[in-house]
């Protein structure tokens, strides 16, 4: 069927399709950015797993930094659905060339902080990404229903931690909102930059690639998160956070965007440890890569 006919009767692209050259080029940009934030995003939590409170929450956690690293590569492999190469996308990852959330630049200075990213950012995760699994190529809308699964076990467990510490001494509730006073400005910048300054969003929602705007998926978290917040016992830090019924929305303060843009370019906190540790793990990382593809090649030998 033709592009444009697929693309009409809501149905799903798939690898061997015709498609537009800027189609294919915009999907690899937006796959290839989500697996590096999927792999980058191991670094802030893993900072944690040797620190946990317990047996019980190092467990689990380690088992949330796996599921990430699982996330990634379903995404590399989907990305090669279209015609790129691993080894290229990771060397655009580490020259600079290509991007990885915003959000993946904090540091975790506190155990709180493994909590209000789980709330946080994989509760944004999921808002972003419930509508991917509506995206028309196929290959990366199947892989996002997996994916969202695991990520609503992963922000249950971040507001699990959160409220166990909420409800624990002053001192614990005390780090519980200082994380969440840390990151919530941060997680409402992985929405992207405002609608009227998203140079990719009017083409990417007209090839049904997004299927919401940056602010109206940024709105959404908002709503969703609010009555959480309250549940918790614990306050978002904006004075000008209300409901407006009017609106039947929150009204929310202005988010500094020059700091999402700073971010991005590559001066946020850990921005150069972020990627100084990702080549590191990938250098040493070379042997693996050797001795798989030894025993792929001797393997494809022996069955000729
Ligand atoms: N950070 O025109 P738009 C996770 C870039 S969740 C960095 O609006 P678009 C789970 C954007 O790429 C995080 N860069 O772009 C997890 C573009 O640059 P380019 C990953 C940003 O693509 C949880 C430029 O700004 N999720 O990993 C950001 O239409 C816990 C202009 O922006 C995804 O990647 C930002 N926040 O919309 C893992 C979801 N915002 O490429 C571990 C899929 C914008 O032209 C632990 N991606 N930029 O040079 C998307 O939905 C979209 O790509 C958006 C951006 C919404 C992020």
């Amino acid at each position: 069927m033709r592009f444009e006919d697929l693309l009409a009767g809501d149905g799903r692209v798939e690898p061997r399709d015709e498609m537009p050259d800027a189609y294919r080029r915009t999907l690899v940009r937006q796959i290839a950015q989500h697996a590096h934030s999927e792999i980058i995003g191991m670094q802030p939590e893993g900072n944690w797993i040797s620190r946990a409170p317990s047996l019980r929450r190092k467990a689990i956690l380690m088992a949330k930094v796996q599921d990430e690293a699982g996330h990634g590569l379903y995404l590399y492999a989907a990305a090669e659905t279209l015609g790129v190469d691993r080894a290229d996308l990771l060397d655009q990852l580490h020259t600079g060339r290509q991007k990885y959330s915003s959000i993946f630049n904090y540091p975790t200075l506190t155990w709180a902080d493994v909590g209000a990213i789980g709330w946080l950012v994989d509760g944004a995760a999921i808002v972003n990404q419930v509508p991917l699994c509506r995206c028309s190529y196929g290959p990366y809308a199947r892989a996002m229903v997996r994916v969202c699964k695991e990520e609503s076990f992963h922000q249950r467990q971040g507001f699990e931690i959160l409220h166990t510490l909420a409800h624990g001494s002053p001192a614990q509730h005390a780090m519980a909102q200082d994380a969440v006073d840390r990151y919530w400005w941060p997680a409402l910048m992985m929405f992207g930059p405002p609608d009227d300054d998203s140079p990719n969003s009017a083409q990417s929602m007209a090839w049904g690639i997004k299927r919401f705007s940056n602010d109206e998926l940024r709105q959404r978290f908002v709503d969703m998160t609010v009555p959480q917040a309250e549940a918790l016992g614990l306050t978002l830090p904006d004075p000008d956070l209300r409901w407006n019924d009017e609106r039947g929305h929150h009204d929310f303060g202005e988010i500094d965007f020059t700091e999402l843009y700073e971010v991005v370019r590559g001066n946020g906190p850990c921005n150069a440890d972020r990627i100084a540790h990702k080549v590191r793990a990938h250098e040493d990382g070379a042997w693996v890569r050797e001795a798989a593809a030894a025993y792929a090649a001797k393997r494809e030998a022996g069955a000729a």
